[in-house]
């Protein structure tokens, strides 16, 4: 190989000199070549024109939609073998674990929006088979706002920022958006869930990821499975409120991208189980949907999720552009033993994904860039192109051929093997499913995919008391940004068709006239759709959360550290805010180191807030200081677990929490220990589980002013 010849010919200089791009060593990075102290800059000075002209051309173009995006390495292994189902080495071999890169991302705002947006997250898996890259390009929501992939130029147009100013950014909550779905009512389901707090995820590591469409397992007989992808997280679901969501954006705009970093750099590695809904292909049609249809789930009380598998994402990329940016995610790179099935929308990603590489990379050589290289070996007579990384050799660049002895070849020995129908064995060439296929070209939609209302309702029903809120709630912001009376009427007309409860809910909220009657809600529920049955809690309890304990000068050292360490011990990173950065003074004459100063953060960074106990004029301090009062009762308002410790619970009536004596629930999730000292481990565990709910929506939180 020539380019082994050309690295055996490498000098190794110093490697801490630094070189041009023609590795030429360079003296002064600091200034240019003048004629002069002050004269005239020469043209001479190549290291500056390359300097400058690599700046220029450091933009590649962002991706059309989920621009904005964080990404880790990891690996996937599975339970055990699903031989029975699928060729595919990376799920029939338990032993095996298969490297993974996984791309999380926002849909609507551009590279340099915020994290919290009300906005559908991306959930794109790389898994570098031995058999080749498989790309699962699913979102945190099992459904599509569209049928058919000749309407998403049309989709995202409206989602985007409008075209005449470009505002707003990283939001759906305007005219274009709500003027297309409330014309396309196919998007009702998903703009539902967009409306819940599924779309303001707590952290990439405890949202749930879909494949959406439904895919096909082909086993070594050549026999055809149905199935659905679940990504389940280990740490739970949770979800932020949001006003807490907004508050975020403008404090730590990274805020979901920081934790993912921070949480894999500290050891706590985000976990997800993958999941299959299998389906035998006789079963095709014994739903009252298509399983065609990617607006459509399949309820889990019909088809129940079998855990698969374990992904486990323990490595941070070493540098954002080279990886996260420059990964390329293809809908159409499957392995054997996986198929596409003829969901319109999957047929014409096939399409796009490849297509919209070309442009953001520059050129077909892209999978040669090493975070889209694949594990396995390739080899074929693709040639040329911008950015060919590679320096082949051979003199037959064609197949077939006999000058490299018909290399390469085709597994199955091209006659009678690849090309001649299903050659069985789990060593087998990729193979298209041999689908029977039969139709009169036309452009319309199958009449199974006509019924664009029963499942949001289904979605709808399913949800708690306080579920229901936010997504009212979340539709009054949205359409009350609507500007247009027409839109907004159309909007509501639109919901009275999945609830008449919910339509009039809206309608009171943005001014518009209550709807009439135009359906009945057909009762039926899925209980696994809610975030509150407990199902989705996760398993590896609260590593990772982000506790605040406030402090004054004064503190009680040991009201600290003891439930710091505990939370500690779990995995939970204990932040100490002070008035002031720097320490405070402790009861007991030492300082405590103060991890931030109160008018740096806010209690939207954080999952739980602790009250220390200390002097009275430590508690004073607290009271009589505006962002320590902000703090709780703000933090009291999202739902949080708050412990208060000795004279701390005095913090509490300061911030004017509701009166648990004439309000049922005030207490729900906060825990007080009056006693000074150190706190008991009965208020120890009591805290751990306060925050293991993540939030409290029994407390009575009309009563809290926003
Ligand atoms: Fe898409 C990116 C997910 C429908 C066209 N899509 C993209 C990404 C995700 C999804 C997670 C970001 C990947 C990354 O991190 O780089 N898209 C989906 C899901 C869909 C879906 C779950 C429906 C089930 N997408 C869809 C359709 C089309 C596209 C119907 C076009 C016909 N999507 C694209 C794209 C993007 C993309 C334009 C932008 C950048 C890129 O691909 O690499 O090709």
């Amino acid at each position: 190989m020539k380019d082994q010849q050309l690295s055996s010919a490498r000098v190794d200089l110093d490697d801490s000199i630094l070189t041009t791009d023609q590795a030429i060593p360079v003296e002064d990075t600091d200034n240019s070549l003048r004629a002069g102290a002050r004269g005239p800059t020469l043209l001479a000075d190549f290291h500056l024109r390359e300097k400058i002209t690599r700046f220029d051309h450091e933009r590649i173009p962002e991706r059309v939609v989920h621009a904005r995006g964080s990404g880790a390495y990891g690996w996937f292994q599975p339970y055990e073998s699903l031989r029975r189902y699928t060729t595919a080495h990376f799920l029939t071999d338990p032993a095996r674990r298969t490297p993974v890169f996984v791309r999380f991302s926002t849909v609507q705002g551009s590279r340099g929006s915020a994290d919290t947006v009300r906005d559908v997250r991306g959930f794109a898996t790389k898994f570098y088979t031995d058999q080749g890259n498989f790309d699962l390009v699913g979102n945190n929501m099992p459904v599509f706002f569209i049928q058919d992939g000749i309407k998403f130029p049309d989709f995202v147009h409206a989602l985007k920022p409008e075209p005449q100013h470009e505002m707003p950014q990283g939001a759906s909550a305007h005219d274009t958006f709500w003027d297309f779905v409330s014309l396309q009512p196919e998007t009702m389901h998903h703009v539902i869930w967009l409306m819940s707090d599924r779309a303001l995820p707590r952290s990439y590591r405890a949202m749930q990821g879909f494949g959406v469409h439904t895919f096909r397992l082909v086993n070594e007989e050549g026999e055809g499975t149905f199935v659905k992808f679940h990504w389940t997280p280990a740490a739970g679901v949770q979800s932020l409120v949001w006003d807490e969501a907004q508050k975020i954006a403008g404090k730590d705009p990274d805020f979901n991208r920081r934790d993912l970093w921070e949480s894999i750099a500290a050891g706590v590695f985000p976990e997800y189980e993958l999941g299959m809904q299998l389906i035998p292909e006789s079963d095709e049609f014994a739903f009252d949907f298509d399983l065609l249809d990617p607006t459509k789930i399949v309820p889990e009380e019909l088809v129940p999720v079998t855990p698969v598998g374990r992904m486990v994402l323990d490595r941070n990329p070493d540098n954002f552009f080279a990886e996260t940016e420059q990964v390329a995610f293809c809908v159409g790179n499957i392995v054997p033993g996986i198929d596409f099935s003829d969901d319109p929308l999957m047929q014409a990603r096939l399409f796009s994904y490849l297509d919209t590489q070309l442009t953001r990379l520059g050129g077909p050589n892209f999978a040669q860039l090493p975070v889209n290289r694949p594990v396995a070996p390739v080899r074929n007579h693709q040639q040329d192109g911008f950015g060919q990384q590679q320096i082949p050799t051979t003199p037959a660049n064609y197949h077939p051929n006999s000058l490299a002895d018909g290399c390469p070849r085709l597994l199955g020995g091209g006659v009678g093997g690849a090309g001649r129908g299903w050659v069985p064995g789990p060593t087998a060439a990729f193979l298209h499913y041999p689908e029977r296929v039969k139709g009169v070209a036309h452009r319309r939609r199958s009449e199974t995919f006509a019924d664009h209302y029963s499942q949001p309702t289904l979605f709808w029903n399913s949800m708690s008391g306080w579920e229901k809120e936010h997504i009212i709630a979340a539709y009054r912001f949205e359409l009350g940004k609507v500007d247009s009376r027409e839109i907004r009427d159309r909007a509501v007309g639109q919901l009275a068709h999945i609830d008449l409860d919910l339509a009039s809910a809206v309608a009171a909220g943005i001014g518009v006239a209550a709807p009439e009657k135009v359906a009945d809600n057909h009762g039926r529920s899925s209980p696994a759709l809610s975030q509150s049955n407990g199902r989705l809690t996760g398993s590896t309890g609260i590593a990772g959360r982000k506790v605040a304990f406030l402090v004054a000068d004064g503190v009680e050292a040991p009201s600290v550290t003891v439930l710091r360490d505990a939370l500690q011990e779990r995995g939970v990173v204990g932040e100490v805010l002070g008035p002031v950065g720097g320490t405070v003074q402790c009861s007991e004459g030492d300082q405590l180191p103060v991890t931030r100063a109160l008018p740096t953060v806010g209690s939207v960074l954080y999952d739980g807030v602790v009250v220390a106990g200390g002097s009275p004029a430590c508690v004073a301090a607290l009271a009589s200081d505006g962002y320590a009062v902000h703090f709780v009762a703000e933090a009291y308002k999202h739902a949080k677990p708050i412990a208060a410790l000795g004279s701390g619970t005095e913090l509490l009536l300061a911030a004017s929490l509701p009166n648990p004596n004439t309000a049922p629930g005030a207490l729900d999730g906060v825990v007080t220990h009056e006693q000074p000292g150190p706190p008991a481990a009965a208020l120890v565990e009591a805290f751990v589980a306060a925050l293991a709910a993540h939030r409290h929506f029994g407390r009575p939180l009309e009563l809290v002013p926003a």
